[in-house]
């Protein structure tokens, strides 16, 4: 039975194809640098917006025509969307999908069925995963939609919620073991307060470490080889989420010495939520060596919430692929579609419209980035800005050598520092423009 008969498989078919259903740059085993964008890009789709997106908002209920649902929330259900969301990818081919437990399987009436079920689902991902070749970038534990998490799950004021949300992590994470996932995301759902008036802050934080450690012990227990990966963003639905930034994520994994132990899934609409570009944050996170993914999105410039768009705009995809290619790749990690069609675009065939945007962006993205960096226009013009500290008092300061009372002698005897070059921001933003074709 075919779900999506009207669609064909999308094929490549270069820059000038008229073909809404075709791709005009991902071209999977065109080399970029050497290496098949396939294995640059790592698509993913997300099973939650993709395959539970109803289309609601807070202004009216989901509109979404979605043929083959029945309206359950059943077992009978969640097995036969799996084979919904195998075609609909094989169609498109990619070669990963991401899934929240709650995405795939519905909660029974105590954890002991809401396993079963996760376990029945689980059995036929993999069954399909075997058949089709698709594999699964990231598994996750959905710990914000009950209403048992309405406080946060690790950062529950209630014990017994982060007792529920350990034992439901332990079993996401053996689950996403089992498929083969190749890495293990934490978002924060609900990691985050509304007021302050009645949290203890750092009771909090230090829940939330612990739970990530507990975590980190289970991944060893298991032997799952996969990367942890922590989902910053500022707020949404909390005022204040903990995880807010690369930055503070850093400094928070730091502070509890789990630094090694974890990488980021930085997504755009949490960057820009943080009033931060996604070329800050994956800059950021990439010179920490902390980069392991992408939720590759977008928000709107004039809306201020997670709007979950996909990325279309070449300037930010060029952006994002310039830090990938500069760290040599995403690792384990890959791009993942976290976005959603509009409301307003409520036919099953603008599933198909979005991806193939969204992948075409970013391939188009790609081969932009690996242009500007073939010709070497910015690299060459950053080494030089900083070409004072590869010799002399730079270099002894660099290594460690030079005290201020050497800062000081250095400056009597010379007078005055030497003149400061242009940044020249103009000039390298008509460079990079050059490239956008
Ligand atoms: C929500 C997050 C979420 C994570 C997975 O804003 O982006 O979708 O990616 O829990
Ligand atoms: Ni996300
Ligand atoms: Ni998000």
């Amino acid at each position: 039975m075919s779900f999506f008969a009207d669609v064909p498989a999308v094929r490549y078919e270069g820059p000038d194809s008229k073909n809404p259903l075709a791709f005009r740059h991902y071209n999977p085993d065109e080399l970029v640098e050497g290496k098949p964008m396939r294995d640059h890009l790592r698509f993913a789709v997300c099973y939650w917006h993709t395959f539970r997106g109803t289309g609601s908002d807070p202004f009216g209920p989901g509109c979404a025509v979605r043929p083959w649902e029945d309206g359950t929330d059943s077992l009978d259900m969640a097995l036969k969307r799996v084979d919904v969301a195998f075609e609909f990818m094989q169609k498109l081919g990619v070669p990963y999908y991401c899934f929240h437990d709650r995405d795939v399987s519905p909660e029974g009436k105590n954890l002991a069925e809401t396993n079963r079920n996760l376990d029945a689902v689980a059995k036929v991902l993999g069954q399909k995963q075997k058949e089709t070749g698709i594999k699964l970038l990231w598994g996750t534990a959905n710990l914000f939609s009950n209403p048992r998490f309405v406080h946060g799950a690790a950062t529950s004021p209630n014990a017994d919620v982060f007792a529920y949300a350990g034992a439901q992590v332990k079993k996401a994470l053996e689950v996403t073991k089992e498929l083969g996932g190749e890495n293990y995301v934490f978002w924060g759902g609900r990691e985050g307060y509304h007021t302050l008036y009645n949290t203890d802050l750092r009771r909090e934080l230090d829940h939330l470490a612990k739970f990530l450690s507990l975590a980190v012990a289970h991944k060893k227990k298991v032997g799952f080889t996969g990367t942890f990966l922590i989902e910053p963003k500022p707020m949404e639905p909390t005022t204040h989420q903990y995880d807010s930034d690369c930055a503070a994520c850093l400094a928070f994994l730091r502070t509890y010495g789990l630094e090694g132990e974890f990488k980021f899934n930085v997504e755009t609409n949490h960057a820009t939520l943080a009033g931060h570009s996604m070329f800050h944050e994956l800059t950021y996170a990439s010179a920490y060596g902390m980069l392991g993914s992408i939720d590759a999105n977008r928000g709107d410039e004039l809306v201020g919430w997670d709007t979950d768009q996909f990325p279309t705009n070449l300037y930010q995809t060029m952006q994002v692929m310039l830090v990938v290619l500069g760290q040599g790749g995403i690792g384990t990690g890959g791009l993942n579609f976290d976005a959603k069609v509009r409301r307003e675009s409520f036919e099953p065939v603008d599933l198909f419209h979005a991806h193939v945007g969204g992948m075409d962006a970013f391939a188009h993205g790609l081969k932009i980035a690996a242009a500007i960096r073939k010709d070497g226009a910015l690299k060459e013009f950053v080494k030089q800005r900083y070409a004072s500290w590869d010799g002399g008092i730079g270099a002894e300061v660099e290594s460690g050598k030079a005290t201020f009372e050497e800062l000081e002698a250095y400056m009597l005897k010379k007078g005055d520092a030497e003149k400061n070059a242009s940044g020249r921001q103009e000039l390298l933003e008509n460079v990079v423009n050059r490239y956008l074709r």
